[in-house]
């Protein structure tokens, strides 16, 4: 037992007894209070990040291939990209392992997308909000699938915005786009090219203010929907369209018992003919869903992370998702989500099933 555990069994204890009835009222981040919610397990998690007392999981993205690859010599079928928002990018496989470690600074939100093509091959792309001071935007790295170099640094999107938070990446037909929230709300949509000599380049093509601090981000590219978490206020549809400017509906405010603040990471599963939206609920340690294929989106349910073969989920920030196959441990989808407190060490991600998390839903 850690003297942090200790700690937090005593501020967990102290709260317990300071509530005359009986309830038990959230303390803010790190007590590692859950709400009520469908309970699920994780499968398998990845080691603590950074160094001790080092605190700094923040964010992942999941990329899989129908053929394996190979990174720092590990054949893989796909690879999880996970943020120490205090030293730079982690490369792991799908069983957890680290595969590759990107010294790249303070990188706080990663995304991936598909169908870029560099030097006349076909290349995945990570984008990651970059707080690293006199290098503010985001940063731009590679991964070759032909080649075992790994994930490399490729360029950056320099911005005005002063502390670049959330992060993700959008398709729009033909177009790739990079959605950069800053810390303050400010929004900046760029869409990203290549030029002749395989460098980036990058246009902007809307910029807005969201009004609150805000981070997670996610696209729906079939619905043309963008829905973003303003982090005390509650989760919004945008239209992925830069015509469309500010115009925004909600999907869902800060709501006891579905959303508490902070409302954290977004992300988009697709699953069959359905699609579903999946959010961190910060103050409370869920998950709340809802399907978004339809004309708007309709709360399915929520669901917490039980101790099982690993531990629970806790204080949850960033997730990402996947749906269809990933790997042979995951055949019908994967959700990676940040864990605040890992039993042995630092923050850490932990796999959850999709199937899991389907069933304990009843979808
Ligand atoms: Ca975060
Ligand atoms: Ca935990
Ligand atoms: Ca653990």
């Amino acid at each position: 037992m850690t003297f942090r555990t200790l700690t937090l069994i005593a501020a967990s204890t102290a709260i317990l007894c300071g509530c005359a009835t009986g309830e038990v009222d959230y303390q803010g981040e790190g007590e590692g209070f859950i709400g009520a919610g469908s309970p699920v397990s994780a499968r398998l998690e990845t080691p603590s990040v950074g160094t001790a007392g080092q605190d700094a999981a923040d964010d992942p993205a999941i990329w899989s291939s129908a053929t394996p690859v190979r990174i720092g010599g590990v054949s893989t079928p796909g690879f999880v990209a996970g943020t120490d928002k205090k030293a730079g990018l982690y490369i792991y496989g799908l069983d957890g392992a680290v595969l590759q470690f990107l010294p790249e600074g303070l990188l706080n939100n990663v995304d991936i997308a598909e169908g870029l093509t560099v030097n006349g091959r076909s290349q995945v792309v990570l984008g990651a909000s970059d707080r690293t001071p006199g290098k503010t935007g985001v940063a731009l790295y590679l991964f070759d699938p032909t080649s075992d170099a790994g994930v490399r640094h490729w360029g950056a999107i320099t911005t005005d915005v002063v502390e670049p938070y959330g992060f993700c990446f959008a398709r729009r037909g033909s177009e790739l786009h990079a959605i950069l929230v800053g810390h303050e709300g400010e929004f900046r949509q760029f869409i990203l090219t290549v030029d002749a000599a395989g460098r980036p380049v990058t246009r902007e093509a809307r910029r807005f203010d969201i009004g609150t601090i805000s981070e997670g981000c996610t696209a729906d590219e079939a619905t043309n929907a963008l829905y973003i978490a303003e982090e005390n206020v509650g989760v919004w549809r945008y239209d992925l369209d830069p015509a469309a400017g500010a115009a925004r509906s909600q999907v869902q405010p800060i709501e006891d018992g579905v959303l508490v603040a902070d409302a954290e990471g977004l992300t988009i599963i697709e699953d069959g003919a359905a699609r579903y939206l999946i959010a961190s609920s910060q103050g409370d340690s869920g998950f709340p869903v809802w399907r978004v294929d339809g004309a708007r989106p309709a709360y399915v349910g929520r669901f917490i992370v039980v101790e099982g073969a690993v531990d629970r989920v806790t204080g949850t920030d960033g997730l990402d998702a996947r749906g269809g196959r990933v790997g042979d441990a995951f055949p019908e989808g994967l959700v990676v989500v940040q864990d605040d407190i890992n039993d042995s060490g630092t923050q850490n991600f932990k796999y959850i099933d999709w199937r899991d998390i389907r069933s304990a839903l009843g979808l």
